[in-house]
């Protein structure tokens, strides 16, 4: 803990705070009020407790701050510079089925760019950070991407589009493709987890399309600290303006850019 930074501090422990409540009702979910955003887009009370609890902390340690929130939607600041970018439960699918797969993800944009990221699984009590020139750190040991050069011994994660989502027939395209040339596929349903897997060197990459920028703020930060990349579908930096994603490590990038790109170019 006494390498955090000020701010580090802060957001871990407002997402250590909000993770009490998720244990709690992790194994209580059958007593949990369960409401529908969308189709199969199911919100819980404990989505929103949680995330009181974080805009309640992060408001009174950094006053001014504005706020891009799942549940909450936008609360503007006086501190134009600064925005928390929060995920109070990613992963609801999994809380709601009781798989110990889901995590709060916090994170800080300045100026436009990720500087700070906290992402936390409360189930295995593991706590991804990364900040700006700090490094990545999963519960205070250092992390890294992995080092695998070769898209074929790679295991590599991704999302499939929701109920209502367009793009099916292409992420089945991409699926085919991606299948075909690597060591194993992976779907577990929590994309900020997804991006602290492949911070972590567990997962050598992941892409998914259609994301919120909740998703995936905190896990930007925490994959470029670790050493990797993070773009868009395209290629570019605009994640959060697009909604897709592809990281990883840099000798993978090509492979995968290229891969990708081929099979929407097909399908
Ligand atoms: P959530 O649990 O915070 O909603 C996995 O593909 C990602 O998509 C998860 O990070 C999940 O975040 C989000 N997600 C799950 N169901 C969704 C739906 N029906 N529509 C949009 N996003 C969804
Ligand atoms: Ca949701
Ligand atoms: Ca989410
Ligand atoms: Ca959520």
């Amino acid at each position: 803990m006494s390498r955090h930074t000020p701010v580090m501090a802060v957001m871990v422990a407002a997402a250590r705070k909000a993770a009490r409540g998720l244990q709690r009702d992790f194994g209580e979910v059958e007593n949990l009020q369960v409401s529908l955003k969308g189709p199969a887009n199911f919100v819980t009370a404990a989505d929103k407790k949680a995330e009181k609890t974080i805009f309640e902390e992060l408001s009174k340690a950094r006053p001014g701050y504005g706020f891009l929130m799942e549940e909450g939607g936008v609360v503007e600041g006086n501190d134009k510079s600064h925005r928390w970018i929060i995920d109070p439960l990613d992963g609801t699918t999994n809380f709601l089925h009781s798989i110990p797969h889901f995590a709060i993800s916090i994170g800080l944009e300045r100026d436009g760019q990720m500087v700070a990221g906290v992402i936390y699984n409360p189930i295995t009590d593991e706590m991804f950070i990364g900040e700006k020139g700090q490094g990545a750190f999963l519960n205070d040991r250092r992390i890294r991407v992995a080092a695998r050069r070769e898209l074929t011994q790679g295991v590599v994660a991704c999302g499939t589009p929701h109920i209502g989502r367009p793009g099916h027939e292409v992420y089945l395209t991409e699926l085919r493709s991606v299948m075909n040339e690597v060591a194993g596929v992976r779907r577990m349903g929590a994309a900020a987890l997804d991006l602290a897997y492949v911070a972590a060197g567990r997962y050598d990459a992941y892409w998914e399309a259609n994301l919120q920028p909740w998703d995936m703020a905190a896990g930007i930060v925490i994959v470029r600290e670790a050493g990797g990349f993070v773009s868009d579908l395209n290629g570019r930096e605009d994640m959060l303006g697009t909604g897709g994603v592809i990281a990883g490590n840099d000798m993978l990038r090509n492979q995968l850019e290229t891969l990708l790109k081929r099979a929407r170019a097909k399908g």
